[in-house]
């Protein structure tokens, strides 16, 4: 396949937000082939997210102890779900601020995970970072706020894997609304350029807080601009878990044998609000119907409905399932409103990241004029 070509979509329809409402029930999510582990695996990942995010959105008000604003990712599972069967220990996963699905895909700990967007010091970042900007060193997981901006930070992880000859990759997961900044079409441009083990997801959820992309892009057609920087493109229904699974596996394994970038943009839907728990849907900027097609098309339901069709799930599975999930959360909740607030003597500590002391020297003895001497001298490896 042509570096540069666009395959065609596997249910030989051209994907759009138009073409995608009219699809009406999906019907076109396909099993066959797959393991039995693999399939309890996704169905067990996105059920696990959507419990943890329903039990944060119950706690969030009237409690208001969770200080920090919260993107929720309900509906959005498939994704993450995949991802987590797929991504190893030693690859970097980069998120945007929509973090919940890509910090349990990269399998940093719940507790954790609890205890920091409760602002505790046991938490991931010692309670300093929440929810937007939360990471997990020792999983290779980091978050950021900053949108498109940790797309870049990915690009230059991967660019350090290549150089190692690493058969590791680097990933970065963010919304459509990513694409609209510079930073994603540099980050695009150096990776099909390098030929870098980088995978771009693009959740493609329509809308930039209440914007839709069809106002705020020209076209619908992010995988063909994508195409022309030398990095392959798909795209999907992102509510087929399954379909995710196998599209997210052909591209890494491609990428571990050295078969360069690739993007995947999941059309998909979040159920909520953009940020926290309220709906805010009060402004119309969705429509009655989009928002059924999308509910209908829940990415756990569509997944159950056909393991139970094939007599591979069934409701005792799915209440032993439940009950084990209910009271992981349980206890981590606990956990977390137990711990104590971190206590900050020194808001300077506070910000300076001890893992790098020899760049925080360096930095601090380092004037202007000798940066620029540096430059100017540096003696930079040849591409
Ligand atoms: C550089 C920058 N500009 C603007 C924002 C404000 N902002 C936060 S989320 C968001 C919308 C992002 O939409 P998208 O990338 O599609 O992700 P989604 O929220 O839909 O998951 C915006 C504009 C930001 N965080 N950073
Ligand atoms: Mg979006």
């Amino acid at each position: 396949m042509n570096s540069s070509t666009v395959p065609p979509e596997p249910m030989g329809l051209e994907l759009n937000h138009k073409t995608i409402l009219g699809l009406g029930r999906y019907q076109a999510l396909d099993i066959d082939g797959m393991q039995a582990e693999t399939l309890a695996g996704l169905l067990r990942q996105m059920l696990r997210l959507r419990r943890t995010e329903e039990a944060i959105l119950h706690e969030y008000h009237p409690a208001d102890e969770i200080r920090c604003p919260v993107h929720f990712c309900i509906g959005q599972e498939a994704m993450p779900a995949a991802l987590s069967l797929l991504v190893e220990a030693e690859d970097y996963l980069f998120s945007h601020h929509r973090t919940h699905g890509y910090y349990f895909a990269k399998g940093a700990p719940m507790r954790e995970f609890f205890a920091e967007i409760y602002g505790r010091v046991t938490g991931a970042n010692q309670g300093r970072a929440g929810s937007m900007d939360i990471s997990h060193e020792a999983s290779r997981f980091y978050g950021g706020a900053i949108l498109s901006g940790s797309i870049g930070i990915a690009v230059g992880a991967a660019y350090a894997l290549q150089h190692r000859h690493s058969r590791q990759i680097s990933i970065a997961g963010f919304g459509e609304g990513a694409t609209e900044e510079g930073a994603f079409w540099e980050a695009v441009n150096y990776a099909g350029l390098r030929r870098l083990p980088i995978l771009f997801l693009c959740e493609n959820n329509r809308y930039s807080v209440y914007s839709d992309q069809t106002k705020r892009q020209a076209s619908d057609n992010i995988c063909e601009r994508v195409a022309t920087f030398g990095v392959r493109a798909r795209r999907i229904f992102g509510n087929d878990a399954a379909l995710t699974h196998r599209t997210l596996q052909l591209e890494m394994e491609a990428m571990r044998e050295g078969g360069g970038p690739a993007l995947v943009e999941a059309y998909t839907y979040r159920w909520n609000s953009h940020v926290g728990p309220e709906d805010d849907s009060d402004n119309e900027y969705r429509t009655v119907e989009e928002i059924a097609f999308w509910r209908q098309n829940c990415p756990i339901r569509l997944l159950e409905e056909k393991l139970t069709a094939a007599g591979r799930f069934d409701s005792v599975r799915r209440e032993n399932l439940e009950s084990e999930i209910a009271a992981e959360i349980a206890e981590n909740f606990k956990f977390a409103k137990s711990s104590p607030f971190p206590h900050i003597d020194d808001w300077r500590t506070a910000n300076w990241n001890p893992a790098s002391p020899l760049a925080d020297r360096l930095l601090e003895t380092l004037t202007e004029s000798e940066f620029d001497q540096y430059q100017a001298e540096a003696k930079l490896a040849p591409y």
